[in-house]
């Protein structure tokens, strides 16, 4: 089986998350410069907006990246031809089934590493010919499926022949053992990344990042079918009270509608979605993202037994 860093043609076997609005040129190439792999966000922007985010990282940095495609996107289709256009060598998808993209890009020799929430999604994505897997766990930021990091990851290490790379839950050195113990090849990581000097987001994102608790993060859209873990504020406390009220979809949707874009960059405390993920509370410092990387990696046992 090939190792990650193989396939990533990175120093560490790390992937930056494609966090929608904040995976941007700027943090992407700092992960990509820093030995990770850095990946480019889609989230809803269309596919000039991507090529000119292409451009612009490949003007900071001569390391290889990647492009995420959230599934959900009106513009997921065209962005699937864009990566081709643009001769990304690493596309990793999130939200959905990437099946009936897999064989151009297959035939584009692009690597292919779709998040999976669930063992059933895994073996078909591998079927359909992905290179390797992201299994998130629930822990994760953002939207989510249902299991653990800690029970998904050794099903699918199980169920699959593709490198496993674990996410959801991960942002120390003792995260990236723990996957490597349950049988990951690599990690993926989001949170702890949001607190770094080169993440281009409001700096009251960073500080509520820093300051959360461990019983900080709430779930909010679990009945609409689109589960999405958020640091608790007004907006996610609202969202959640309506919905148990059993308000309809259009006016929960009317209270989340840009509601990520104010927490970016406006910093809106109240109604911003501060997406984070449970290990939030383990963060305690905005640090420069080599910083970051070398304290996952220089002080794992698994990464220094294997790589070093
Ligand atoms: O995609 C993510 N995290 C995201 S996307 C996003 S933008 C958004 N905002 C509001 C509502 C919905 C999306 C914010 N955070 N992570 C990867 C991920 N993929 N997590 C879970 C999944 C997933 C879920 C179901 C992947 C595949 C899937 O398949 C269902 C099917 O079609 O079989």
């Amino acid at each position: 089986m090939k190792d990650v860093t193989e396939l990533l043609k990175s120093k560490y076997p790390v992937i930056q998350g494609g966090m929608a609005n904040i995976a941007t040129h700027q943090l992407c190439a700092a992960v990509s410069n820093a030995g990770g792999f850095g990946l480019l966000g889609s989230g809803g922007w269309d596919k000039e907006r991507m090529r000119e985010e292409i451009k612009k990282t490949r003007a900071l940095t001569d390391k290889p990246f990647g492009l995420n495609i959230m599934l959900m996107s009106p513009h997921a289709e065209s962005l699937s031809d864009l990566v081709i256009e643009e001769n990304i060598q690493v596309v990793t998808t999130g939200a959905g089934n990437p099946g009936i993209y897999m064989e151009k890009w297959k035939a584009a020799n692009i690597t292919v590493i779709p998040v999976v929430p669930s063992v059933a999604l895994a073996k078909r994505v591998v079927r359909s010919g992905a290179d390797a897997v992201i299994v998130e766990g629930t822990e994760a930021g953002g939207h989510i499926g249902e299991i653990s990091t800690f029970a998904l990851v050794p099903q699918v290490v199980d169920a699959v022949n593709v490198p496993v790379i674990a996410a959801g839950g991960i942002a120390d050195y003792r995260g990236v053992d723990a996957a490597f113990a349950l049988g990951a090849k690599g990690v993926q990581v989001g949170t702890v990344l949001l607190a770094s000097d080169e993440c281009p987001i409001h700096e009251n994102y960073k500080q509520k990042i820093v300051k959360a608790k461990d019983t900080e993060t709430i779930v909010t859209g679990r009945e609409t079918k689109a589960p999405v873990r958020v640091l608790k504020n007004k907006m996610a406390k609202e969202y959640i009270k309506l919905s148990r009220q059993g308000v309809g979809l259009e006016e929960l949707e009317k209270l989340t509608l840009g509601s990520l874009s104010r927490a970016v960059f406006d910093g809106d405390q109240d109604t911003g979605s501060f997406m984070a993920g449970q290990v939030a509370g383990l963060v305690k410092a905005v640090r420069p993202v080599k910083e970051i990387l070398d304290d996952l990696f220089l002080k794992s046992r698994a990464y220094q037994e294997n790589h070093a």
